[in-house]
């Protein structure tokens, strides 16, 4: 697929999407959700653990905005936004950390695609292809969330 074009904040930069980065580390694209609770405050949070996490740094994250809830059930809207993180953790390594993440804003894994206080999904991991049973990158509904390539392609610098 083709991506969309790079925001013009960061692209005077050095970096680029999905190179492999100084001292190992890769640029990662982690989505956020959340529609239960403060959900300004879950995604606030969130992106705090994630810049404190081991080895990463919060490089880049688009405005949080409000979308309408995927998947046909009743549920409340959604606050949903996007952050580019540098890591040198590893791909499975980081998705325990994305869920222990999720566990500390209360999340409950009940049905698929039902309410929860925060969800973290792993858009991309630098070019890496993962394929197995509980780990799939690029997540497989990147190409039908116009939201997630709408908040990549607003990505804006972060600043703590
Ligand atoms: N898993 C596999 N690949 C990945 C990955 N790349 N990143 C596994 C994160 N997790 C990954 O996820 C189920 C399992 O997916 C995990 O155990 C992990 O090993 P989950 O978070 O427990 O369940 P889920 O989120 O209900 O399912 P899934 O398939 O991750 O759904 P999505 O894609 O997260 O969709 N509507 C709006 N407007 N905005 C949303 O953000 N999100 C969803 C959930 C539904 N509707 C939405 C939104
Ligand atoms: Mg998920």
């Amino acid at each position: 697929m083709r991506w969309p074009p790079i925001s013009s904040a960061w692209s005077n930069t050095s970096r680029s999407r999905c190179e492999i980065t100084a001292g190992g580390r890769e640029t990662v694209y982690i989505a956020l959700g959340s529609n239960l609770g403060d959900r300004t405050e879950h995604l606030r949070t969130a992106v705090a653990d994630l810049a404190g996490l081991p080895g990463s740094a919060v490089i880049a994250a688009s405005r949080i905005e409000e979308t309408p809830p995927l998947g046909g059930l009743d549920q409340p809207r959604y606050l949903n936004q996007m952050v580019l993180l540098e890591t040198s953790m590893e791909p499975r390594e980081l998705l325990r950390a994305c869920q222990l993440i999720e566990r500390k804003a209360g999340r409950v894994r009940a049905e698929r695609w039902g309410s929860r206080p925060l969800d973290l999904d792993i858009v991309r991991y630098g070019r890496r292809q993962v394929c197995e049973p509980d780990l799939v990158i690029p997540h497989p509904q990147l190409p039908h969330r116009d939201f997630w390539l709408r908040e990549i392609a607003e990505l804006q610098p972060y600043e703590s």
